[in-house]
C-alpha cells in the first residue's frame, strides 16, 4: 500500500484513492494532534448543553444511522463520535436490541440525530423483529455508516451498500476493530482481503475509514467524512415559505385553536412557519378563522399568502378573496418534507376508490387522537362521502409501516412534520415501487372539498400535474 494524498489531512489518515487508511500496516495509526480531538469535543459539549436548552425539533436534524452485522462495534462508535456512554457495549452479540437516538450538534454541520442499530445478521423471532426496526432506521437515514469488523467485509455488507444505494442515501464504510486485522477478510464474499474490498469501496465512491473505536483512534476521519457527505439539501434545508413570500410582504396565518389545539402553545408546523417568514424578513400574522375576514380588512395592502390549518378550508376560503393566494400548513409542509407532485397524482386515485377499498392512513407521531381527529375520524369521513360508500380505513403511527402495501388502494400520509425529509421521501418511494398511490392529509382535505386548484394555486408545478392528468382523463 502506497502513501497517496491525503483526504482528511489535518486529522492526519493516510490515504489511497479516497480511503483514509489509519496507516500503511494494520496495526500502524497516523491520527491527529491530540490538542485538536478535545478542542472539537470541548466545543462540542459547549453546543451541546445550549441544544439541550433550545433543543432542535428532531425533523430538522441530520440523521445519521450506524448499521452492519451484530458485535462489530457500532454502539463503540457511537460513544466515541458523542464523547458519551449513549449505547451499552458489550462482549455478547446482539446486545443493542433496538434503536438507540442520540441528538448532538456535530460541528459544523450543526444538529444531527445519531442512530445506533441492532446488528441484522441474526435470525429466529427475536431476530426478525429487529431486523424489521433496523429496516425502518434505514428509512428514515440521511448518511448511512456501514461498520464492518476490518476483514469481515462480505455479501451481507454489500447488500447494505445496494439498499443504500437504491435510496441514494450517501454511505460511508468504517473497517472497525482494525488492532485485530491481519489482512486477510474472513467473511465469504469475492474479496481475497480486506485491501481488496476497500480498493473497491473507493473506486466506487464510498469513503471508508478505518477505527479502534474504544481507544478513539480513527473518530476524527469519521467525523470528517460525516461532515463531507452530509446532503447539501439537508444542511441548507429549503425554506417553507421563502419563495411566496417575498421580504417585506406579509402572510397570514390562519390558526383554529379548537378542541383538538394543544393547551397554552401552537403546533410545530405553525411554529415553524412563522420562524421561516422571519428567516426571510417577511412579515407574519396569526389569527383564528372567525377573525380572518376582519383582520384582510384592516390591511394597507394584501397579504402575499393566507395559509390556513386545513379543517378550516372551506371558511376561509370563502372570507378570503379570490385574488388572494390561499393555501394549507399541510400542504406547505407536503412540498417542505416530501413530494408534492406525487401527492397531487395520488389525490386523483381518490376518483377510483369503490366502497370496500382499504385506505391506509398513517400518521408519523403518535399524539393522542382527541374529538373529532383529522386521521381516525374526519378524512375517512370526507372520504366515505366523496367515494359514495364505506372504505376499510387502517391506521398507522410512528415508525411503523407496512412492509406489504398491495392490499391498499391509496396511502394518506400526514405532514410528517416531526419527520426528517428523507424518511418521508423513503415511504413515497416504497409506495412507487409497490404501484400504490400516496397523498397527504391536507393534498387529500382539499381535493375531497372541491378546493384544490385553489389550494395549489401557489405552487404551479403542482398544479400542471393536475391539468395535465385531467386532460388524459377527459
Ligand atoms: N479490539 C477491539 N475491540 C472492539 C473495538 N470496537 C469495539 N470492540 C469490542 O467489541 C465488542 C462489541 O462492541 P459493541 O460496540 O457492543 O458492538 P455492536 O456492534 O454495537 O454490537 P451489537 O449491539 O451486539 O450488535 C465490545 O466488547 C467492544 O469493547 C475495536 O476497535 N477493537
Ligand atoms: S400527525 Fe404528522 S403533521 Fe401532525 S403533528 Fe404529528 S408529525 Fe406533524
Ligand atoms: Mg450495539
Amino acid at each position: 500500500m502506497n502513501p497517496a494524498k491525503p483526504l482528511f489531512e489535518p486529522f492526519g489518515g493516510a490515504v489511497k484513492g479516497g480511503i483514509a487508511f489509519p496507516g500503511f500496516r494494520p496495526g500502524l495509526f497516523m491520527f491527529g494532534p491530540p490538542g485538536r480531538g478535545s478542542a472539537i469535543a470541548a466545543e462540542e459539549n459547549r453546543a451541546n448543553n445550549v441544544t439541550m436548552m433550545n433543543k432542535t425539533p428532531k425533523g430538522l436534524r441530520l440523521h445519521i444511522g450506524i448499521f452492519g452485522r451484530r458485535n462489530v462495534g457500532k454502539s463503540s462508535i457511537l460513544n466515541a463520535l458523542t464523547h458519551q456512554a449513549v449505547s451499552i457495549v458489550s462482549d455478547v452479540a446482539g446486545t443493542t436490541t433496538d434503536p438507540v437516538e442520540k441528538p448532538m450538534e456535530l460541528l459544523p454541520v450543526g444538529p444531527v440525530l445519531f442512530i445506533d442499530t441492532a446488528g441484522i445478521d441474526d435470525a429466529g423471532a427475536l431476530g426478525e423483529m429487529r431486523v424489521a426496526k433496523t429496516r425502518q432506521a434505514i428509512d428514515r437515514t440521511d448518511v448511512g455508516v456501514i461498520v464492518s469488523a476490518a476483514g469481515e467485509w462480505g455479501d451481507f455488507e454489500e447488500g447494505l451498500l445496494r439498499e443504500f444505494a437504491e435510496l441514494k442515501t450517501p454511505v460511508i464504510v468504517v473497517f472497525n476493530k482494525a488492532d485485530l486485522a491481519d489482512g486477510t477478510n474472513r467473511s465469504n464474499g469475492s474479496y481475497r482481503s480486506y485491501e481488496a474490498a476497500a480498493a473497491e469501496l473507493a473506486e466506487k465512491n464510498v469513503p471508508v475509514v478505518w477505527t479502534v473505536a474504544p481507544e478513539g483512534k480513527g473518530i476524527l476521519d469519521l467525523r470528517e467524512a460525516l461532515i463531507r457527505s452530509a446532503p447539501e439539501e439537508v444542511i441548507n434545508a429549503p425554506s417553507i415559505l421563502g419563495d411566496l413570500v417575498p421580504a417585506g410582504e406579509m402572510a397570514v396565518l390562519v390558526v383554529p385553536i379548537d378542541l383538538e389545539a394543544p393547551k397554552g402553545r401552537l403546533i410545530l408546523p405553525q411554529v415553524q412557519s412563522i420562524r421561516d417568514l422571519l428567516d426571510n424578513d417577511a412579515y407574519c400574522m396569526v389569527v383564528k378563522e372567525r377573525e380572518l375576514r376582519d383582520a384582510l380588512e384592516r390591511l394597507k395592502r394584501p397579504p402575499a399568502l393566507v395559509v390556513t390549518d386545513s379543517q378550516a378550508f372551506l371558511k376561509v376560503g370563502g372570507d378570503t378573496p379570490d385574488s388572494i393566494p390561499l393555501t394549507s400548513f399541510s400542504i406547505l409542509f407536503a412540498r417542505n418534507k416530501g413530494d408534492l407532485a406525487e401527492f397531487v397524482r395520488g389525490a386523483l386515485a381518490i376518483e377510483n376508490l369503490q366502497p370496500g377499498d382499504r385506505v391506509l392512513l398513517a400518521e408519523a407521531c403518535t399524539h393522542h387522537p382527541i374529538g373529532e381527529d383529522i386521521g381516525t375520524v374526519k378524512i375517512p369521513r370526507w372520504l366515505t362521502q366523496y367515494v359514495g360508500g364505506k372504505l376499510e380505513c387502517v391506521h398507522v403511527r410512528g415508525h411503523d409501516y407496512p412492509e406489504d402495501l398491495s392490499p391498499y388502494k391509496l396511502v394518506v400520509h400526514c405532514g410528517a412534520c416531526m419527520w426528517n425529509r428523507r424518511e418521508m421521501l423513503s415511504r413515497i418511494l416504497r409506495c412507487r415501487r409497490a404501484g400504490v398511490p400516496i397523498t397527504n392529509y391536507g393534498v387529500c382535505i382539499a381535493y375531497s372539498l372541491g378546493i384544490f386548484e385553489r389550494a395549489l394555486g401557489p405552487f404551479p408545478a403542482a398544479l400542471e400535474v393536475f391539468h395535465q392528468a385531467r386532460e388524459t382523463t377527459s
